[in-house]
C-alpha cells in the first residue's frame, strides 16, 4: 500500500515560493546552448558596421563612399543623406529629444555613427569602414558640464539652437536641456538658515558604463512578400521597440515582430534604441535580405548608453543632537550629446527625488539641470531604478559627512533619523509613499552580525598604531542603509513614450495538467523562467517544473514594458500571481461541478480543491485541468486560460543595511576589501538562491564602480575608458567574499508581498564602499574624496593629507 504524500512533500514537489530551486535556464547556458543574437544566422544575411567619428566635436564637410563601394563584397554605404528622404536621419529618444541616427553635418561625440557599411561578411564590412573618406573640421569640444552654460560655451546642438522650449520646459542656454525640481525650496532654505549645524558637499558620481558581457546587436529581416519585418535584438523592452518601430517606420504594428532571444546581461544598456537597429532595419528594407549588426566592445563602451555623470551638491540641516531638519540638493546632470536618457516621461532625472533615503526628513528640495556635452548619449539606470543609485550615494555620503561634523557615530546618526516602522506607509518630503519597512531591525541585525563595536575598537587601535609608526595601513568602515524604489510603475505616473508601465502574464493550462506562461518582461540572466514558474506553482498547485515560461517574442507574449528598474517581480510578478488566481477561480467552479458541491463549500489546499471538513473529497489541479478540456460543464467555456494586465497601485521599496571594511595601504593606495556584509529586505522571497546570486552580481558591479570604473574624456573629447584595458571589470581575483543576509518585510500592496531585489546591491553597495574609503581617512580631516577609489586616487588622497612617505 502506498502512503499518500504528506502536506510537506506536496509543497516540496511544487518547488514554489521560497524554494531555492535550481535555475532551469542554466542547463542551456552552461552547455553553450544559449541562443543569443549573434547565434542567429539567416540565409543570405549581410553584415553592417559603422564608420565612427574620431572627433568629439567636428563639422563634416564631405563624405566620399566611392572607395568603400568599390571594395569587393561591399553592398551599400548609408549616410544621413540616404536616410533623409525616409525621414529617418533623426530618431526620437526616450527623453523627448531627437538623436542623429547617422551624423547630420556635425559630429557631437567621439565614435558617433557617421556611415553604415553593409557587406557580405563582418570583416569586409569592418575593412570597408576604413575606406569611407570623411573630411572633418574640428570644433572646440565641451567636456566639462560645469562649463556647459558659460556665455562662450560652444554651441553643440545646431539642429535645435532656436528651440528654447525643451521636452521638460524652457531651456536657459543653447546647451541646457531642462530644469526640473521637486519639493519646498523656501522651506528647505529656512531649515538651513535656522539650523544649529549644516553641512554642504559637491559629490560627483562619475560617468560609468553597464558593460554587459554580450554587447548590443540585432538582426533585421524584411520579408518583402508578406510585408513583415522581424527584428531580433538585445532588447530589454521588446514590445516598446515594436511600437516605436511602427511609429517611426509607418510599418503597421502587426507586421513587425520583435524578438529578444537569450540576452547576455542587460544592466540598462539594452533599454534604449540605437542607430544600429534603425540602420539594420533600413538596410534590410532596401536590400531585401536580412542584416546583422553586432557591436564590438569598444563601440559598446563608447557609443551606447552610459550611466550616472551626476554632480550633486547636497546640503543637510540638523540639530546638535543629530536630528536632521532639512535636505537641499542640486544636480548638474551631464546627458551627453543627445538627451537619450531612459526615464519615465514625467521624470527627466528619473526617481532622483527618492534622495531623502531611509530618513524622516521633514522638508526637502531637489533641483536638477540637464546639460549637453560632447559625450556619448543615453544615460541609463545601470542596475538602478531611474537614478536611485545616484540619490542613494548622495544621501549616504551626506549622512556620513554630517556624522563627522557632529562627531557622532554614523550608525547612531542613521538610527536616530530612520523612518520608524510604525510610520509606514510613509510619505516622504519629496512625495513618495514608501510601502513598508523596518530599518532599525535591519540595521541592528547587521551591526550584530559584523560585531560593529569590536570593529570600531579595532579601528581605534589601528589608528593609534599608525601614529606610532607601527603600520602603514588604515582601516575604514563603511556603512550604508539604502531605500530603493522599484516596480515602475503605476500607469498614472509612469509611462515611456506614452506607454503606461503596467505588465502582463498569460497562462494556458494544458489538458494533462502542465502549463505555459508568457510574460511581457524579458530575462537577461535574472532567471525569470525559474522564479516566475515558482510564483505560479504556489498559486495554482502545478509543479514549477511542469510550467514553461516564455518571454520576449511580441508575436506571442502579452504586451508589457520589459525588464529594467527591478520591475519584473513587482509588476509582472504581480500579474503572474493575479493570472494564477483567475485560473484558480475557474478551477474552483470546475471542481465544484465535479464534486457536486457548491463552490463555497470548497477550500484550496496546496495543489487541489477539497470539500471543507472532508478532505477525502477533492480534485487535484491536474484532474481539474483535464476535466476543463474533456467535460461539457454547464455555464463554463472549455479550457483553462487566463491573462492579467497588472497596473500596480504603488512602487515597492526594498531596503538594506550594508557594512564594508577596507584596509588601505597609504603608500600605494592599494585598498583591500576585508569584508562585506549585505542585508537585503525585498519582502517575500521567491527564490533565496537566485536572490543571493543577484546580490553577489550587484555587489560586484558596485565594487567595480566605486573602486575603478570611469568613462572620462580629455579636453578635446577623446574618451578615456573605452576599452577593457582602461575600464575596470573586476574578475574573481579582485572580488571579495560576500556575506549576505536578510530580513523580510512584505509589500502590503503586492499580491505575494514581493519587492524587487536585482538592483539593490548596486544601490547600497556603492555608498558602502565609498564610505569605507572616506572613513579610513576621516580622523585625518578628510570630508569627502570623489570616486572612483582606484589605487592612484586613494594614494593621491593620502598624499594630500600628508600621510605618504
Ligand atoms: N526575485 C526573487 N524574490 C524577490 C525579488 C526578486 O526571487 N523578492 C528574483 C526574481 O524573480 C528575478 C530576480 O530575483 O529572477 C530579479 O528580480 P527583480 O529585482 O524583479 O529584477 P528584474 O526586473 O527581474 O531584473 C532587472 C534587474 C536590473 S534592473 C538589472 S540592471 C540587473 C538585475 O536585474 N540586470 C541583470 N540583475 C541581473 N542579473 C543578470 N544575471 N543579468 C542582468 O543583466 Mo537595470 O534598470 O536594467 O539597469
Amino acid at each position: 500500500v502506498q502512503t499518500p504524500p504528506t502536506d510537506a512533500e506536496r509543497v516540496e514537489k511544487l518547488q514554489g515560493l521560497g524554494s531555492s530551486r535550481k535555475r532551469v535556464e542554466d542547463a542551456r547556458f552552461t552547455q553553450g546552448k544559449g541562443n543569443y543574437v549573434d547565434d542567429i544566422k539567416l540565409p543570405g544575411m549581410l553584415f553592417g558596421d559603422f564608420v565612427r567619428s574620431p572627433y568629439g566635436h567636428a563639422r563634416i564637410n564631405s563624405i566620399n563612399k566611392d572607395a568603400a563601394l568599390a571594395m569587393p563584397g561591399v553592398v551599400a554605404v548609408l549616410t544621413a543623406e540616404d536616410l533623409k528622404p525616409l525621414n529617418l536621419h533623426y530618431m526620437p529618444t526616450l527623453a523627448g529629444d531627437v538623436q542623429a541616427v547617422l551624423a547630420d553635418e556635425k559630429v557631437l561625440f567621439q565614435n558617433q555613427e557617421v556611415a553604415f557599411v553593409v557587406a557580405e561578411d563582418r570583416y569586409i564590412a569592418a575593412d570597408a569602414t576604413e575606406l569611407v573618406e570623411v573630411e572633418y573640421e574640428e570644433l572646440p569640444a565641451l567636456v566639462d558640464a560645469f562649463k556647459a552654460m558659460d556665455d562662450d560655451a560652444p554651441l553643440l546642438r545646431e539642429d535645435i539652437k532656436d528651440k528654447m522650449e525643451g521636452a521638460h520646459g524652457p531651456r536657459k542656454h543653447h546647451n541646457h536641456i531642462f530644469h526640473w525640481e521637486e519639493g519646498d525650496e523656501a522651506g528647505t532654505n529656512k531649515a538651513l538658515q535656522d539650523a544649529e549645524v549644516t553641512v554642504e558637499e559637491m559629490i560627483t558620481y562619475q560617468r560609468v558604463h553597464p558593460c554587459p558581457l554580450e554587447t548590443c546587436g540585432c538582426v533585421a529581416s524584411m520579408d518583402k512578400i508578406n510585408g513583415k519585418l522581424t527584428l531580433w535584438g538585445t532588447f530589454q523592452a521588446p514590445h516598446a521597440v515594436r511600437t516605436v518601430a511602427s511609429l517611426i517606420t509607418n510599418i503597421p504594428e502587426h507586421n513587425i515582430r520583435v524578438v529578444s532571444p537569450d540576452i547576455g546581461g542587460g544592466f540598462g544598456n539594452k533599454v534604449g534604441v540605437y542607430p544600429g537597429y534603425i540602420c539594420s532595419a533600413v538596410a534590410s528594407i532596401v536590400t531585401g535580405v536580412p542584416i546583422k549588426w553586432v557591436e564590438d566592445r569598444i563601440e559598446n563602451l563608447t557609443a551606447t548608453a552610459f550611466a550616472r555623470d551626476y554632480h550633486m551638491t547636497g546640503k543637510l540641516a540638523a540639530k546638535k543632537d543629530g536630528t536632521i531638519t532639512g535636505l537641499h540638493c542640486h544636480v548638474l546632470a551631464d546627458h551627453g550629446a543627445f538627451d537619450a536618457c531612459a526615464d519615465p516621461t514625467k521624470f527627466p532625472a528619473g526617481f532622483f527625488h527618492i534622495c531623502t533615503g531611509s530618513y524622516d526628513i521633514p522638508v526637502a528640495y531637489c533641483g536638477v539641470d540637464g546639460v549637453y556635452t560632447n559625450k556619448a548619449p543615453g544615460g541609463v539606470a545601470y542596475r538602478c531604478s531611474f537614478r536611485v543609485t545616484e540619490a542613494a550615494y548622495m544621501i549616504e555620503r551626506m549622512i556620513d559627512i554630517l556624522a563627522r561634523k557632529l562627531d557622532m557615530d554614523p550608525v547612531e546618526l542613521r538610527m536616530k533619523n530612520f523612518i520608524n516602522k510604525d510610520q509606514f506607509p510613509y510619505t516622504s518630503a519629496l512625495g513618495w509613499e514608501y510601502d513598508s519597512g523596518d530599518y532599525h531591525t535591519a540595521m541592528e541585525k547587521a551591526l550584530e552580525a559584523v560585531d560593529y563595536q569590536a570593529l570600531r575598537a579595532e579601528q581605534a587601535e589601528n589608528r593609534a598604531a599608525f601614529e606610532r609608526g607601527e603600520t602603514r595601513k588604515l582601516m575604514g568602515i563603511g556603512i550604508a542603509h539604502f531605500t530603493e524604489i522599484v516596480g515602475a510603475g503605476p500607469v498614472k505616473n509612469c509611462d515611456i513614450l506614452g506607454l503606461g508601465m503596467f505588465d502582463s502574464c498569460e497562462i494556458r493550462i494544458h489538458p494533462t495538467g502542465s502549463a505555459i506562461a508568457r510574460l511581457g518582461t524579458i530575462s537577461q540572466g535574472q532567471g525569470h523562467a525559474t522564479t516566475f514558474a515558482q510564483i505560479l506553482a504556489t498559486e495554482i498547485g502545478i509543479p514549477a517544473e511542469d510550467i514553461t515560461l516564455e518571454e520576449g517574442d511580441t508575436d506571442t507574449a502579452p504586451y508589457g514594458l520589459g525588464t529594467y528598474g527591478s520591475r519584473s517581480t513587482p509588476v509582472a510578478g504581480a500579474a503572474t500571481a493575479m493570472a494564477g488566481r483567475k485560473i484558480r477561480a475557474k478551477a474552483q467552479m470546475i471542481a465544484a461541478y465535479l464534486l457536486e458541491v457548491h463552490e463555497g463549500d470548497l477550500e484550496w489546499d496546496i495543489d487541489r480543491f477539497q470539500v471543507k471538513g472532508n478532505p477525502e473529497a477533492h480534485k487535484t489541479m491536474k484532474e481539474i485541468a483535464f476535466a476543463s478540456y474533456n467535460q461539457a460543464i454547464p455555464g463554463l467555456e472549455p479550457g483553462l486560460e487566463a491573462v492579467s494586465y497588472y497596473d500596480p497601485p504603488n512602487m515597492t521599496y526594498p531596503f538594506g543595511a550594508y557594512i564594508c571594511v577596507v584596509d588601505i595601504d597609504v603608500d600605494t593606495g592599494v585598498t583591500d576589501v576585508r569584508s562585506f556584509y549585505a542585508l537585503d529586505d525585498c519582502g517575500t522571497r521567491i527564490n533565496p538562491m537566485i536572490i543571493e546570486g543577484q546580490v553577489h552580481g550587484g555587489l560586484t558591479e558596485a565594487l567595480a564602480i566605486a573602486m575603478g570604473q570611469d568613462i572620462s574624456y580629455d579636453e578635446i573629447g577623446n574618451v578615456q575608458g573605452g576599452s577593457l584595458m582602461d575600464f575596470y571589470l573586476p574578475t574573481a581575483v579582485e572580488t571579495p567574499l560576500w556575506q549576505t543576509d536578510h530580513t523580510t518585510t512584505p509589500s502590503p500592496h503586492h499580491p505575494i508581498g514581493a519587492k524587487g531585489v536585482g538592483e539593490s546591491p548596486n544601490v547600497g553597495g556603492v555608498p558602502a564602499f565609498s564610505n569605507a574609503v572616506n572613513d579610513a581617512f576621516a580622523h585625518k580631516g578628510l570630508t569627502h574624496t570623489q570616486m572612483p577609489h582606484d589605487h592612484w586616487r586613494v594614494w593621491k588622497t593620502a598624499q594630500k593629507l600628508g600621510l605618504t612617505g
